[in-house]
């Protein structure tokens, strides 16, 4: 009985966990495209870095691979230097 609660508890936190992921995800392409209409002072290689960073994001949100895409969009945020 012990283990089966144990089993249902991690899978909870699993789904929660996934779940928020899958949330954070359009939160973040939310600000880059936010702060990419703003005209942030970035050189053309930061804004073609950005660019590819929120496509690739999406495209893993896409494919339900929302850690990855979390990582991904990140790396534009830095960027951007926006949290
Ligand atoms: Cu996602």
């Amino acid at each position: 009985m012990k283990k089966l609660t144990a089993a249902v508890v991690a899978t909870t936190l699993l789904f929660a966990s996934s779940a928020a992921l899958a949330f954070h995800c359009p939160a973040d392409m939310k600000k880059i495209d936010e702060a990419m209409a703003k005209n942030p002072k970035l050189s053309a290689a930061q804004m073609a870095d950005v660019k590819k960073f929120r496509a690739e994001g999406e495209t893993l949100h896409k494919a339900g691979k929302h850690q990855e895409s979390v990582d991904t969009l990140a790396k534009a945020m830095k960027i951007l230097d926006i949290k």
